[in-house]
Parts: C-alpha cells; sequence; structure tokens
C-alpha cells in the first residue's frame, strides 16, 4: 500500500487516512492506495464499515493540478472513475469524514461514499471551472443526483464552495459533526454499519422533469454567459450537468468525460492552471527566504482620508486591525469617514456584510486630526496627493511621530520610493504599498521594494497582504512601477489610434471582446482623465523631443473633461454614470489630428488589440529584464487582480507565449517600421523570439539562477 493512505482499526470500524500533504491532492500512489484499503477492509471480517479522512488542514483539495501539465503534453490520463465505482461498491459502508476543504476530485471521492460527515467549518465544492475545465469524475453526473439540478449546476458552472451547514441542508453531508470528527465520523459508521450502503449513482428522484431542468438550464446559460463572460469552461459543465438529466449513470460520465478533455487541452485552461500557481508563486521572494523575521501589525494609521486614504482604512478594518485616519482638517475628515459609510452602507445593501459586521468595522477606524497617537502604531500607510514635496512632509512628520519599528509605507502609483525615504532617517523601514482603486474592492497591492528597505519589512508585508485579502506582488521601484508603466504605452497606443481615425467605441469595443473588463479610454474615464494629466505634465520636461505623443485626451482635459466626474471625457455620463458616445468627439478629433498632419484611416478590431496588447507585453519585457519585475508571471498577476485583464489568457505575458513570441516580435518590428522609436522591440522580447524561448522558460532559468 502506497505511504500516502494509511488503515487502521477502531474495533469493528477501519479508518483510511489520506496523507499527502500540503493539501492530499489525489496525486500518483493516492488512488491507488486507497483502492487498496477499500480492498483490506472488505477482506477484513472483523470490519464492519469504514471512514475516510483527511491528516492535516484538509479532507482532499482535489486532482493533482501539477499532473495536468503532464496530461496535456503526451502523458498518460489518469482518472479518478474507477476508483470511486470501486469504493461506492464496496460492501461495507464507507463514510467519508470531511474537513477544511473537499473541493474537485475531493467532493467527487466524497460523494462516492455511502455517507457524508463533516465539520461545520468544512466547505464543499466543484471549482473546476476556475482552472478552465469542469468536474472530470462524475461530478457533473453525482452531484445533481444528490443535491438536485439547480444548486449542482449553480456549483459546478459557479465553482464557488458552499459550506458544510448549506450542504447539509441540502442533503450533501448526512451529519455534522462539532468537536474530533474522526471520533464522531467513527461512531456514525457504526450507527450505519448494518445498514444498506446508498449509492449515489443510483439516485434520482432529484433529477427534475425535462420541464423543469430546461428553465434552470436556459438561466443558467445565461448567467455564464454573463457573469463568466469569454469562459468556455462554465458553459461545458451546463452541459454535463444536462447530460446527467437525460442519460443514464455511465453514459452521462461518458458526456462529461468528452467535455472534460476538450477543456483541460483548451488553451483556457493552461492559462488559468498557469494563474492559479502563479498567485502562489508571486508570493515566493528568491532572495527573502521563508524563514525572514516579520513584524507585528496589529495597529495601523492612515495619513490622508480621500478616495484611496478611506479604501486603505477601510480594508484594514476589514481584516480586524484597528487604523488611525489622519487628515488636516474635519471637514476633510468628516467627507472621509462619510464616504467610509457610504460604501459600507452599499456592501450591506448587496448583501456582502451584515450590518453586525459593518458596526463592528467602523469602531476599529479613528479619525483624527494630528499624529499624537501614532506612536503606538505598528504600520503607517501614507495616501495623500501625488506630490513629491507633500509626500516627503508627511514622511519627515512620520519619522519623527512613529516608533522605531514602525514600517512607513506609500500608496503613491508613480513617485520613487527612495526619493520618498530620503526625507527620513530611517530608510530601511520605508516601502511602497501601492493599493488600486477602490482599495477596499481591488485585489491586487504593489508592493513596492526601495533601494533600502529591509528583507524583514519586505517579508512583513508580503505575509500582510494575503490577511489582508490582497495578492501582494513585489516590484522594483522604476517610475509608475510595473502595473502603471505598462499601461503607460497601453493607452498611449489606444489614444493614437483615435487620432488615426478608429472611434473610440471601436477601440474600448476591440479590447472588451478580447476579454477586458473595460476599454482603455473608458477606463480613463473612470479613473479620471486629470489624474494622468497632470503627471504628465509634471514629466513633461522627461520627453523626448521629436517622439510623438498622444494628445487627445489633454485636449479634453483642458477642456475639463476629466471623465465620469465631469459628466463627459471620451464619453458622456449620466446621472448613474452609464456612458453613451459624445456625438461631437469624432469631429473634434478629426480637426485636432488634421492640425497635427495626422492622417485618418480605417483601422481594424485586431491591429487594434494588438498595439495595446502588444504595447504591454514589449514593456513588459524591458521591465522584467530590467530586473523590476521578479517572474513574467508576477506581471500577469498583476494585470489579472488590477488592470481586469482576462484571466483566461492568462495575461499579457503568458498571452504572448500563447500566441507565440516570435509573431510578436515580428507584429512589434512591424509598429516599429510604422511608428517609430516608441516600438523598438525590447531586446529580451527579440532574444526569446530568435531562440524560440517564452517568458515561462526565462522564468524557469531565472529561479534556476538565483
Ligand atoms: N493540486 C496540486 N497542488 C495544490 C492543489 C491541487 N489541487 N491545491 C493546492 N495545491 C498546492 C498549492 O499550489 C500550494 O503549493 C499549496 O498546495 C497550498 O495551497 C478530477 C479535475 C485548497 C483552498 O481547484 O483552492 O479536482 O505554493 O497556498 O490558501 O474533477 O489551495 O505551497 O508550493 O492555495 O490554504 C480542483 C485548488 C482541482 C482547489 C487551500 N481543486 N486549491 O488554500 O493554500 S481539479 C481546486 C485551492 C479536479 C476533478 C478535477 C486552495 C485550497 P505551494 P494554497 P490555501
Amino acid at each position: 500500500m502506497s505511504n500516502l493512505i494509511k488503515v487502521n482499526n477502531d474495533n469493528d470500524v477501519a479508518i483510511i487516512t489520506i496523507d499527502n500533504p500540503p493539501v492530499n491532492a489525489l496525486g500518483p500512489g493516492v488512488a491507488e492506495g486507497i483502492w487498496a484499503a477499500i480492498d483490506e477492509i472488505n477482506r477484513d471480517p472483523a470490519v464492519k464499515a469504514a471512514i475516510v479522512i483527511g491528516a492535516g488542514r484538509t479532507f482532499v483539495a482535489g486532482a493533482d493540478i501539477k499532473e495536468f501539465g503532464k496530461m496535456t503534453s503526451g502523458g498518460p490520463r489518469r482518472s479518478l472513475l474507477p476508483l470511486l465505482l470501486h469504493i461506492e461498491d464496496s460492501a461495507k459502508p464507507v463514510v467519508m469524514a470531511i474537513h477544511g476543504q473537499a473541493f474537485g476530485g475531493g467532493l467527487e471521492l466524497a460523494m462516492a461514499g455511502h455517507y457524508r460527515v463533516a465539520s461545520p467549518a468544512a466547505q464543499v465544492g466543484q471549482p473546476e471551472v476556475n482552472l478552465g475545465i469542469i468536474p472530470g469524475a462524475a461530478g457533473t453526473q453525482r452531484l445533481p443526483r444528490l443535491i438536485g439540478v439547480a444548486k449542482a449546476v449553480e456549483m459546478c458552472a459557479g465553482g464557488k464552495p458552499v459550506s458544510a451547514r448549506e450542504a447539509a441542508a441540502l442533503g450533501l453531508i448526512d451529519r455534522l459533526i462539532d468537536g474530533d470528527l474522526r471520533a464522531g465520523a467513527v461512531a456514525f459508521a457504526r450507527e450505519v454499519a448494518s445498514k444498506p450502503a446508498p449509492r449515489a449513482r443510483e439516485r434520482t428522484e432529484k433529477l427534475g422533469t425535462a420541464a423543469e431542468n430546461a428553465a434552470i438550464l436556459t438561466s443558467a446559460r445565461a448567467v455564464a454567459s454573463k457573469k463568466q463572460r469569454g469562459l468556455k469552461a462554465p458553459l461545458a459543465a451546463i452541459d454535463a450537468v444536462e447530460a446527467a438529466t437525460k442519460l443514464p449513470f455511465e453514459e452521462g460520465c461518458q458526456v462529461e468525460a468528452k467535455l472534460f478533455t476538450e477543456c483541460l487541452f483548451s488553451d483556457q485552461s493552461k492559462a488559468l492552471i498557469h494563474v492559479f500557481f502563479g498567485e502562489r508563486e508571486v508570493a515566493k521572494i528568491p532572495d527573502i527566504p521563508k524563514e525572514t523575521p516579520v513584524l507585528p501589525v496589529n495597529r495601523a494609521a492612515v495619513v490622508g482620508s480621500g478616495t484611496m486614504g478611506g479604501g486603505i482604512a477601510m480594508v484594514f478594518a476589514n481584516a480586524g486591525i484597528p487604523v488611525l485616519l489622519k487628515d488636516v482638517d474635519e471637514a476633510a475628515l468628516d467627507l472621509g469617514m462619510s464616504k467610509i459609510r457610504k460604501n459600507y452602507a452599499n456592501s450591506v445593501q448587496r448583501g456582502r456584510f451584515t450590518q453586525t459586521f459593518v458596526d463592528e468595522r467602523l469602531q476599529l477606524i479613528t479619525p483624527v486630526l494630528n499624529y499624537n497617537a501614532f506612536s503606538e502604531v505598528d504600520m503607517v500607510v501614507e495616501a495623500v496627493f501625488e506630490g513629491m514635496t507633500l509626500k516627503k512632509t508627511v514622511f519627515a512628520d512620520l519619522d519623527r511621530a512613529c516608533r522605531k519599528g514602525a514600517i512607513l509605507a506609500s500608496n503613491t502609483s508613480t513617485l520613487s520610493i527612495d526619493e520618498i525615504a530620503s526625507a527620513t532617517s530611517r530608510p530601511e523601514a520605508v516601502i511602497g504599498t501601492h493599493f488600486f482603486s477602490p482599495a477596499n474592492v481591488m485585489r491586487l497591492l504593489e508592493i513596492v521594494r526601495g533601494k533600502k528597505s529591509s528583507k524583514e519589512v519586505i517579508a512583513t508585508c508580503m505575509q500582510l497582504s494575503k490577511k489582508l485579502g490582497k495578492i501582494g506582488v513585489l516590484v522594483g521601484n522604476c517610475r509608475g512601477f510595473v502595473g502603471n508603466r505598462m499601461f503607460g504605452p497601453y493607452r498611449r497606443e489606444a489614444q493614437f489610434l483615435v487620432e488615426e481615425g478608429a472611434g473610440v467605441e471601436a477601440v474600448d469595443q476591440a479590447l472588451v471582446e478580447f476579454g477586458n473588463a473595460m476599454g482603455p479610454l473608458a477606463t480613463g474615464d473612470l479613473a479620471g482623465l486629470d489624474v494622468g494629466w497632470r503627471i504628465r505634465k509634471e514629466y513633461r520636461h522627461l520627453e523626448k523631443p521629436g517622439i510623438r505623443q498622444p494628445f487627445a485626451e489633454d485636449r479634453l482635459c483642458e477642456m475639463g473633461r476629466y471623465g465620469q466626474k465631469t459628466v463627459r471625457g471620451w464619453y458622456c455620463y449620466d446621472e448613474n454614470r452609464r456612458p453613451s458616445p459624445d456625438p461631437e468627439l469624432p469631429a473634434m478629433v478629426r480637426n485636432w489630428s488634421a492640425e497635427a498632419g495626422i492622417p485618418q484611416r480605417k483601422i481594424s478590431a485586431e491591429e487594434i488589440v494588438d498595439r495595446c496588447i502588444y504595447a504591454l507585453v514589449n514593456e513588459g519585457a524591458r521591465i522584467l529584464e530590467e530586473g523590476y519585475a521578479l517572474r513574467a508571471v508576477d506581471i500577469d498577476i498583476i494585470y489579472l487582480n488590477g488592470y481586469g485583464f482576462p484571466a483566461y489568457r492568462g495575461g499579457p505575458m503568458w498571452h504572448a507565449d500563447t500566441v507565440g513570441l516570435q509573431k510578436v516580435y515580428e507584429r512589434v518590428c512591424e509598429f516599429h517600421q510604422q511608428h517609430g522609436e516608441l516600438w523598438a522591440p525590447a531586446p529580451l522580447l527579440k532574444r526569446l523570439a530568435e531562440t524560440g524561448k517564452t517568458f515561462a522558460e526565462f522564468d524557469k532559468e531565472q529561479l534556476a539562477a538565483a
């Protein structure tokens, strides 16, 4: 028997323990071990029933995702189906004892058991669609038989887990066990030992009628097409559950297996699996070992109660960390606090938080007008207006007010962390924590490493980001860091395309159809066109002479058109901030382009996408070779969680790999020919394209060299 599976008896009940850390994934040796264990308990006359339980922090988090890459590159296809039938056909009842998570293959394993018991804090789910696949071990066939079609479709197509309590209410869990799960499961197994062992695959009473299911499936498809726009797997999952309502179990499993394989070999799934491991990889910093000591962050403070400051204060409060919120006067503070209350009220209205939760959180936010209490905090995030002079003044104040060892962080989105740190006597304690608007919603946190930021401060912020419900990505201190530095060329090309004759709607529509949550021009209107305009004006002196600069957005700002906040920008906005095309704009742009001597022409959606996306990739390649991003995957995770890039494309760098760097490089060279210096190919892109390599391989080489 593989050493991943242990069997020992508690008198007449056998305990089969799965022990494959860290999450008991059903990797090589696990299925074989369980199979042998089932045979062993059925051979043992002393055994009347068995339980299956997971060692460590969870039951089973699913199939081993690491194995998928082998399957899609010619390796053997491993199926769990035979094992699950073997368990279900066991002569002695098998009780599945769930704690932590029973996800994907883990829930499918549990449903092959005759009974399921769980700790109340456990979760069960079929999250496969988040990996661009569908359940592949009869989950789409057994789940509707156990809980009905509607909920099964929701769980398989939506991918969201349900709590053990809800699962018990649905009839998926037979008993919730407080306290010692193992003992409770053994007692339960003893109770059912003499009863017939129910098999989920034989159940049909919850499969509903054709008419009922038709309505359920139609609405599920509508929801999936809207909420998971562009993703293929949710629709495939619905097709598989539909098969369960129409076909016998075995045939339904064949339909599921076919759909599963199609999804597994798709680019979308490869991209989403890249994202799954990428979100975990970005937490690993090569020169900061796991055991680097982290500093306590039990009390925080935020300077500036504007939109960003208020959102950041909510982030700390939502994580249960008391936070001071400072501003210069009562009026500013009252405005800041009223925005926070309004945001929380919206969250209650949308059912995201309960009123009790919100009341407790508001208790944790203390508005202040001075630095008196700052000596007690462990970390400060400065979120004042984006000007170097003001930020340096604030950091000099913090240097005086905060205790030794406190972390001094800036939420700057473009300014140099090293220069800000130079205003203090403790640059090792200074770091950038660049939140994205709205800070209490967006998952991304760019953590900006200054020349002197200490390893403890970096390790602390990386770990804290998880506690704050964020994905922390460490980046270097260059202008605009990683996200905004790449966003510049992306939005530059969007403006150039409008100036050359592409309509505003056409540019945005092309990128939305590519999968972006929002087009580049509408995004500008949302963030406020004046933000970029002020920064461009501050850096005008750095612009290279003779290099084309976009002018359309500056012209809009000169007219006071900053976007949503001024009702007009690239679009016109109604009182609910719904956009509509501005009939006057095309003529205005034509005039501006004529003045600038820029001819207008028809531009395809393909050119629009290539120029915007490859501008991202080319700048990303520069950032990588300059070392301001640790890995290409870090750039991908930044763009998925901060800029609405479609996850099913894996991020800009992974997307380029999928297209093929040779093809991307050739296209960039074309644009270099047509549009000059701004499109000079990044040396790394050139090198990888010419050597037939990918950014993913570049990451591996970097890791091996570290
Ligand atoms: N396979 C391989 N490795 C896995 C894994 C899995 N299923 N789940 C987690 N890991 C690794 C992860 O990479 C990390 O590694 C470590 O475990 C800790 O994870 C047949 C086909 C369970 C909620 O989609 O959602 O079953 O970085 O940091 O925050 O139909 O992991 O330390 O080297 O995430 O406590 C379906 C995926 C698979 C669940 C725990 N299952 N996992 O979260 O820890 S497809 C899933 C999770 C399938 C069947 C189909 C989470 C978690 P490292 P972690 P965590």
